[in-house]
């Protein structure tokens, strides 16, 4: 008979800044190794999420995210989108499921969601997409405690609202919200009883005890985050940091490692910025915790590494992308995050 053994790694809600920080800094195979070795004690190391993003309105934003080629205010040269028909997101989701997808993430270049015909739409793209089989998820901005519940009743699986950064760092990023602000809609998603998704991205101008508070704030929450994407920048031109140096790939297998530790449950998703990334660095984000990407060539208005590109990647790895709703046998229709998030 197999023996189960006892979990060794108590999940913690009260780490220290100070806690994280030395994890951060420990030398580097050892974190690796420590990493690695909590992501097995809670997870099926094997196992690679795989999302798709579909960017179904794009660009001509009003907020000052200095990162984002998608804001109004800077001249990034994209393609501006009113919002897609359902139909259109239809077949863009039958696309990701043949490319191996189990969850559509779909972007609204919103600062936040309006009760209007638009939202209306969106309710419907949910319901599409969600009786496809696929996991559902959308990030429109700042949300109310009804729009998350909208959402949820529509079939929506999960909810995507970084806080990007440390609350100091934040004001210097972004002027146009607040960091309770973000913390607010993450609630009302929570209430909702939807999966949260949140993370951030390095690369900024941030200090490292910038980096280590993000993650303070997010291992504080009474219920970690389900997921939480790590994004090296991705430097555009014409936004306020297209000059920012790339980040280095030891600080995304840091900044991954030290996920996984604090947050050991959580699908830590490698997220943009892999284009810029060799195999090897991946290999190693991989050795370090992560289990998830964004596939398909396209992120919201950069590009990323094609489906192909990925499946070759895992075969050569020896990982597999994890089943939609993995976990649960209710009918997909009437799935709530409550109920399948048990990894
Ligand atoms: N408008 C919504 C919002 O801000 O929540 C949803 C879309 S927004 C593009 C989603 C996330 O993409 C941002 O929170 C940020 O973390 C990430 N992002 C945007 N531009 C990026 C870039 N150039 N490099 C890396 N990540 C980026
Ligand atoms: C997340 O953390 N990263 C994704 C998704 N959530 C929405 C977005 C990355 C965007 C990169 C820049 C672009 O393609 O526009
Ligand atoms: Fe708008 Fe979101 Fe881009 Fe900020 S990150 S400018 S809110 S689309």
């Amino acid at each position: 008979m197999a023996i189960k053994l006892e979990s060794m790694t108590a999940i913690k809600h009260n780490w220290t800044v100070e806690e994280i920080l030395d994890i951060y800094n420990m030398p580097l195979l050892d974190l690796v190794y420590k990493a690695q070795t909590v992501h097995r004690e809670f997870n099926d190391a094997s196992e690679v999420q795989v999302s798709s993003l579909l960017s179904i309105k794009t660009g001509g934003c009003a907020e000052d995210c200095s990162y984002c080629p998608q804001a109004a205010r800077y001249n990034t040269g994209i393609e501006v989108h009113k919002l897609m028909t359902v139909n259109e997101v239809s077949e863009a989701a039958d696309k990701a499921k043949e490319g191996g997808a189990s969850r559509l993430c779909m972007g609204a270049a919103w600062r936040e969601v309006r009760d209007n015909r638009d939202f209306d739409r969106v309710l419907e793209m949910v319901k599409t997409v969600n009786e496809k089989g696929l996991e559902v998820c959308c990030t429109l901005g700042m949300l109310t405690e009804n729009q998350a519940q909208k959402l949820a009743d529509a079939g929506l699986y999960a909810y995507n609202h970084n806080l990007d950064t440390s609350e100091e760092s934040y004001k210097k990023i972004i002027t146009t919200r607040t960091y309770d602000d973000r913390l607010d809609t993450i609630k009302n998603v929570r209430k909702a009883k939807v999966s949260v998704c949140s993370g951030g991205i390095i690369g900024l101008g941030e200090t490292t005890e910038d980096r280590v508070k993000m993650l303070k704030t997010l291992s504080s929450m009474e219920v970690h985050p389900e997921s939480v994407p790590i994004n090296a920048l991705v430097p555009v031109a014409g936004t306020p940091l297209e000059d920012q140096p790339l980040v280095p790939i030891w600080d995304m297998v840091r900044m991954i490692a030290t996920t996984r530790i604090v947050i050991p449950k959580t699908v830590v998703r490698l997220s943009a910025g892999r284009t810029q990334m060799s195999l090897e660095g991946q290999a190693l984000c991989f050795m370090a915790g992560a289990n998830s990407i964004f596939a398909g060539d396209k992120l919201l208005t950069t590009p990323n590494p094609d489906f192909n590109t990925d499946m070759e990647m895992f075969k050569l790895f020896g990982l597999t992308p994890r089943k939609a709703f993995k976990g649960t046998t209710q009918p997909v229709s009437k799935i709530k995050a409550e109920t399948v998030e048990s990894i």
